[in-house]
C-alpha cells in the first residue's frame, strides 16, 4: 500500500524555485510593460512600523506639490485597507492590495491590481510592500528601484541580521530621525552595516514628522525619474528614426 509521504525538502525546495522562477518571469514581463508606458516603479520595503506608509504620505505629497507628475499608490498589508486610507490623504490615487497570510507582494498581485485600474496616463508607481525583513526580498515586482526602511528604534544591527533584504536594494532610508537622540542611535554604525552588507546603496536620512531630510530625498527621486524619462524619449527617438530609414531604404 502506498502511505502518503511528507514532503522531503528537496520538494519543498524544489517548489520555491518553481514558484521564485513563475514570479521573476511576470515581473520580467511587468517591467517591460512599466517601461513601454513610461511608468517609473519604486517597490518600498521594511520590517512592520519603520514609517513606510508616513514616508511614501509625504513623499507623494511633494512630488504632486512640485512636479507635473501623474502618481498612484499601491499599498500591500496582511488586513485591513488602513494605509490605503492614509495615503489617500496625500491626493494621489491609491489602491490597498490585501495579502491574508502572505507576508509579501508578488509580481500576480501587482498585475493583477493594475488591470481594474486607470493608469494609462502614468508617470510614477509607489509600492508599498506587505511589512516584513525576510519575504519581501525574493520577489520582484518588476521595480525600477527597490528602497529599504531602517527606522531609528529598530537597531543599528538589522543590516546584519537581515542581509538579504538590504542586498536587495537600491536605496537604503533612515526612518524617524526626529528622535534619533532619544533612542540613542547611532547613526556611523548603521550606515557602516548597511554599507557592509551593499557597498554601493545610496543612504538617505529622514524624518517624514519634521521634514529633516526629505528635500534631499525629494530630489533623488526627481532626478532618477527624470533620468529614466530622458533614456525612455532617447530610445523612442531612436526606435523612430530606425522606422524612418527603413521607409526610405
Ligand atoms: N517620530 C516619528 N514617528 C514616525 C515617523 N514616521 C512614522 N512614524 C510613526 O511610526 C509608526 C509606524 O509608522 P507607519 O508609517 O505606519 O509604518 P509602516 O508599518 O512601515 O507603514 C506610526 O505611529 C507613525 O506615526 C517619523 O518620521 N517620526
Ligand atoms: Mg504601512
Amino acid at each position: 500500500m502506498n502511505t502518503p509521504q511528507p514532503p522531503t525538502n528537496t520538494r519543498i525546495v524544489q517548489l520555491r524555485e518553481g514558484i521564485l522562477k513563475k514570479n521573476d518571469l511576470l515581473a520580467r514581463e511587468l517591467r517591460a510593460d512599466f517601461h513601454a508606458k513610461g511608468i517609473f516603479v519604486v517597490n518600498i520595503v521594511s520590517s512592520p512600523g519603520s514609517g513606510k506608509t508616513e514616508l511614501l504620505k509625504e513623499t507623494l505629497r511633494l512630488l504632486i506639490a512640485r512636479t507635473p507628475y501623474h502618481i498612484a499608490a499601491l499599498v500591500g498589508d496582511l488586513a485591513t485597507d488602513n494605509d490605503a486610507q492614509r495615503l489617500a490623504a496625500s491626493g494621489a490615487r491609491v489602491k490597498q492590495i490585501t495579502t491574508g497570510t502572505m507576508c509579501h507582494l508578488e509580481a500576480e498581485m501587482i498585475r493583477t491590481s493594475l488591470e481594474n485600474w486607470d493608469t494609462g496616463d502614468l508617470d510614477v508607481l509607489f509600492i508599498e510592500n506587505v511589512g516584513n525583513l525576510v519575504c519581501p526580498s525574493s520577489y520582484d515586482l518588476g521595480e525600477n528601484i527597490r528602497v529599504v526602511a531602517l527606522s531609528v528604534t529598530e537597531g543599528e544591527d538589522k543590516p546584519l541580521k537581515y542581509p538579504t533584504i538590504f542586498n536587495s536594494a537600491d536605496v537604503a532610508v533612515i526612518t524617524k530621525i526626529d528622535i534619533a537622540q532619544a533612542v540613542e542611535f547611532d547613526r556611523e554604525t548603521a550606515v557602516r552595516n548597511i554599507r557592509e552588507i551593499r557597498p554601493t546603496i545610496s543612504v538617505f536620512e529622514v524624518s517624514a514628522k519634521s521634514a529633516q531630510g526629505m528635500d534631499t530625498w525629494l530630489d533623488f527621486l526627481i532626478q532618477s525619474i527624470e533620468a529614466f524619462r530622458d533614456k525612455n524619449a532617447h530610445e523612442a527617438m531612436h526606435r523612430s528614426h530606425e522606422e524612418h530609414e527603413s521607409t526610405f531604404a
